[in-house]
């Protein structure tokens, strides 16, 4: 009735996703060169959103030769002429900013809170950070003529496909590169979007350009002879193909890959607070987030109340409709990725884990899973070691501030760990004993440009983000 309050549901007509689109190259939308084309679906419905063009070689080719040939003039502008263009986008992205949240809700899946409250504002200061650089690299101690690499092959996943975008294209253009990017499969959309925003920003032919399409796209892409600098963000496997495929050639490479981060709650920190802090850390994006705080490690005293606390809170969560402003939990973004979840928390109750699962009702059509716990989990359960990229928390407990360190470096990984407590000192001891590449204390997910971001050990090398993101597209 009209005088009942409904929040109403950020309305998709904000946003007019076309039912196909080309490759971006050379500043124009072009089909693939065989045709080829894919659907994108909606995660939470299913619901075919639009046919996107498949790259294959010879895109990938027509790419780089595009790129090649920009390259020249772009990387010969002066850093403050460059600046001006980034700094464009940025403010293209803020002003499309509601725009791209709800086409990138629709095409991953994820809740609109997060895309309007997150991502998206980072993706524009991941512009702007970078585009105040580029008329400053000259007294950046990097010595008086610091050069571009050239051509820069970059893929990217699916889990924060536009913020992935800026990560990797922000610092690339900031220091005179020019840069193929291809998207994943399953989140194409955002990144054609950005095209249209180079166009509308007028940046030059050839600086972007952006090749949808599948792995054997991206695999093409970083093994192309004219391509310069590769950047990577994806799955453990794949980062170390390609470093394989790369390997003997003079390509400068980064790879930004899985992780397993602990979440370390000791017995003095604020049990409301830390639990805020550990559902941020997993439930985030449904857990599809590399530096995701996976495992819980909870000193044993506290155990038992951290625990309650924790259920009780994740009964509250709201699951469903990720274009509803009240959403917390939205869809997984993919049949596969959903079916690799539901494997991997299968292994935890067939190994002896014990499994408990949020209450809440799953939608009939889409792709879907409960925020999921498990306890009893010993170390050499699969759920503790390998990542499983969802909404599953494998919890695991400590007595002394040593054992927590030691568990939380028993892992092949090295991305992201969260401590929560209120002593300082403790803070500074166990943080600089964590082999990883990002620590929160009494935080957790938190991202901001001006820091490196990275990982250690099979998370990958190289940092993206602060001064150090720069570094990987220059030769100094
Ligand atoms: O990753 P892929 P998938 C992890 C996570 C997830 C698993 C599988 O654990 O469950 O990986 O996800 C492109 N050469 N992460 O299969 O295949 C592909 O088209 C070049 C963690 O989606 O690595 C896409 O654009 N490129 C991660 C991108 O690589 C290739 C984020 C990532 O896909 C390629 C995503 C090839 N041979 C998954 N094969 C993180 N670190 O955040 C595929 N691609």
């Amino acid at each position: 009735s009209a005088f009942e309050y409904a929040p109403a549901p950020e309305s998709r007509s904000v946003v007019d996703i076309a039912p196909s689109y080309g490759l971006f190259i050379d500043g124009e939308f072009t089909e693939a060169a065989d045709g080829k084309v894919f659907k994108t679906v909606s995660p939470s419905t299913e619901e075919v959103l639009s046919e996107v063009a498949q790259a294959g070689q010879a895109d990938v080719d027509r790419a780089v030769k595009a790129a090649r040939k920009a390259f020249g003039k772009w990387s010969a502008l002066p850093g403050s002429e460059r600046a001006k263009y980034l700094f464009r986008i940025a403010r293209i992205i803020q002003e499309r900013s509601r725009e791209l949240a709800v086409l990138e809700t629709l095409d991953n899946g994820k809740p609109i809170k997060e895309t309007r409250d997150a991502d998206l504002p980072l993706v524009a200061a991941h512009f702007f950070y970078y585009a105040g650089w580029a008329d400053k690299l000259d007294h950046a101690g990097y010595g008086a003529n610091p050069r571009p690499l050239g051509v820069a092959g970059q893929v990217i996943p699916w889990n924060f496909p536009l913020l992935m975008l800026a990560w990797k294209i922000a610092p690339a253009l900031a220091t005179g590169n020019t840069v193929v990017l291809k998207p994943a499969e399953t989140t194409p959309l955002s990144a054609l979007f950005f095209a249209d925003i180079c166009r509308q920003a007028g940046l030059p032919k050839g600086v972007v350009n952006i090749l949808t399409g599948y792995g054997d796209a991206g695999e093409a892409l970083v093994t192309h002879p004219d391509v310069n600098k590769v950047a990577f963000t994806g799955s453990t496997a794949v980062g170390k193909a390609i470093a394989r495929s790369v390997a003997g050639t003079d390509k400068k490479v980064t790879l930004e890959l899985g992780g397993k981060g602990a979440n370390i709650v000791f017995d003095d920190a604020p049990v409301d607070q830390a639990v805020e802090g550990i559902v941020t850390g997993i439930f985030f994006n449904q857990g599809q987030v590399c530096c995701a705080g996976s495992r819980l490690l909870v000193q044993e005293s506290v155990r038992d109340e951290v625990l309650d606390a924790l259920k009780r809170r994740l009964s509250t969560l709201r699951l469903g409709d990720p274009l509803d402003k009240n959403t917390d939990i939205g869809a997984i973004n993919s049949a596969e990725q959903l079916a690799r979840i539901t494997a991997l928390a299968e292994t935890g109750e067939a190994e002896g884990a014990e499994r408990w699962t949020a209450p809440c009702e799953l939608p009939s059509s889409g792709y879907w899973f409960a925020p999921t716990l498990f306890t009893n989990v010993t170390q050499a359960h699969t759920v503790a070691r390998d990542e499983i990229f969802g909404p599953v928390l494998s919890v695991l407990t400590f007595r002394t501030p040593d054992e927590a360190v030691a568990k939380a470096n028993n892992t092949q990984y090295g991305l992201s760990a969260g401590i929560w407590t209120e002593k300082g000192s403790r803070i500074l001891a166990v943080a600089g004993k964590l082999r990883a590449g990002v620590v929160w204390a009494n935080t957790f997910n938190k991202f901001d440009p001006t820091s490196p971001f990275g990982g250690y050990k099979e998370s990958g090398y190289g940092r993206e983000g602060g001064r150090h993101g720069l570094e990987a597209y220059l030769d100094v």
